[in-house]
């Protein structure tokens, strides 16, 4: 075989680009990953599978040994999905303005609700609903603009070929005894994300239960490039062992701002993952909201769950809350979408955030203001004070703001009782320029002028 110039020029490049080892993403281009992450802030999570009955916990209840791995399998049964309407789905995530919902693909039982051919336990091959649940849902969540996630347990507790099952042991066999085992499950786990991966490219993957091995036991990085290389944009939760893109607190935002730049805080809306029949102590409406704006003033996300019955009616509890989050989010999505994380707690009563060009101090107030709002340590001044989704402006006033003092003076804002919003109100100080705090302890004046 002959070759010119020009074919070995391009021979040579074709080469250097299949063998070139993958570039290492730069911050900026991480970033630029995470953009539509950042500036989401509400993500709404549905744990579904078997135990949707309502009668056991997700996967737990028969892995701590409440109920036998038989009698909790045997819920497949009753998950028929009947009265599933993935639109009717979609639409209430969308209204509720989340910009992103995670949806459990497989819990730590196995049962996967999408048509998998790397297994026999599905939705489609072992439940009555006798089809791909994951499929339609998908359809109509991007229908309406909202990003995919799937969450994909690593831990597959009923399978032979995966270590363990009951919490209290014993182990069914350990790796370095039979490494072929190991590596069958792990083909398993990889068939499978494969299928998710080229089936629907989600937007995020939100693994869980890596606890139980390591990285190299997971086969972690070979994992998450495996997802790269067709789904290049995607972003990985932490739960991957040191391979993911942000933190996954857990029940329970932070109290000071996690050390990863990106997080959000996941939630039950009661007091459990997966619908409860036992389980009607559901937080207000208000008690999540705040919980939500407390992630957005220290810069990170509200992941709220929500657990369908097995036949795919959403209870009217968890339909309100989401009605109510899409109420709140409307009126105040410029305070709630394109947002930083706020100032230090200590300048006023309530929760913050920053407008992205500092200029604008976004103050959430969980209560009903007796008089007025006190803000210290601005100081920046302020320009105008506005409620947030409302055509309404504010007075204020400032006490001790004083020439010669570096302590800036206290504002004072009015607030007055027809400006409250039911759950929480939130003020738009608009400075004359970006927020800057005086951060100290006081002084003592050694001097007057007047
Ligand atoms: O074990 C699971 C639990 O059932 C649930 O799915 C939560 C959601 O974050 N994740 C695990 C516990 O951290």
């Amino acid at each position: 075989m002959t070759m010119n110039l020009k074919s070995v020029i391009l021979f040579g490049l074709l080469l250097g680009t299949a063998f070139a080892p993958a570039r290492a993403e730069t911050p900026e281009q991480k970033a630029e990953r995470m953009e539509w992450f950042s500036r989401a802030k509400l993500g709404i999570f549905i744990h579904w599978g078997i135990y949707s009955t309502g009668k056991t916990s997700e996967s737990w209840a028969f892995h701590n040994g409440y109920v036998s791995l038989d009698d909790y399998m045997k819920q497949r049964e009753e998950f028929t999905a009947a009265e599933y309407d993935p639109a009717l789905w979609a639409d209430l995530i969308a209204q509720s303005g989340a910009r992103y919902t995670v949806i459990t693909t497989k819990h730590h039982d196995g049962f996967a609700l999408w048509d998998t051919k790397a297994g026999d336990v599905s939705a489609v091959k072992s439940s009555p609903a006798g089809r791909d649940v994951i499929a339609p849902f998908a359809e109509e969540v991007r229908k309406r603009g909202v990003r995919l996630g799937f969450y994909f347990s690593l831990i597959d507790w009923p399978r032979e070929d995966y270590t363990d099952i009951y919490r209290a042991g014993p182990v069914r066999y350990k790796i370095a005894d039979e490494p072929e085992r190991w590596q069958h499950f792990v083909d398993f786990n990889f068939a499978q994300l494969r299928e998710l991966n080229e089936t629907w490219k989600p937007d995020l993957y939100w693994f869980d239960g890596d606890w139980e091995h390591s990285a190299e036991e997971w086969r972690s990085k070979e994992i998450v490039d495996m997802l790269r290389s067709t789904n290049p944009g995607v972003i990985v939760n932490s739960r991957i062992q040191g391979y993911g893109d942000y933190a996954t607190p857990e029940l329970g935002v932070p109290v000071v701002r996690p050390e990863s730049e990106w997080w959000e805080t996941c939630m039950t809306i009661n007091n459990s993952w997966g619908y409860r029949l036992d389980d009607d102590d559901y937080k207000s409406p208000h008690t999540l909201l705040c919980m939500l704006v407390d992630c957005i003033g220290l810069g990170g996300n509200l992941l709220l769950d929500i657990g369908p019955r097995a036949d795919g009616t959403i209870p009217d509890e968890q339909v309100a809350v989401l009605k109510e989050f899409g109420r709140w989010t409307g009126k105040h999505a410029e305070a709630v979408y394109d947002t930083r994380a706020g100032i230090p707690a200590g300048h006023v009563a309530g929760y913050t955030s920053l407008s992205l060009d500092g200029k604008t101090l976004y103050v959430y107030l969980p209560y009903r203001p007796t008089e007025s709002v006190e803000v210290k340590g601005l100081k920046s001044r302020i320009a105008r004070v506005r409620v947030v989704g409302t055509d309404r402006e504010l007075a204020w006033k400032q006490y001790n703001d004083i020439s010669w003092s570096e302590v800036p003076g206290v504002y004072y804002i009015d607030v007055p009782e027809e400006a409250l919003d039911e759950q929480i109100t939130v003020l738009a100080l608009d400075m004359e320029e970006p927020v800057r705090l005086y951060r100290g302890s006081g002084q003592i004046l050694s001097f007057n002028e007047y």
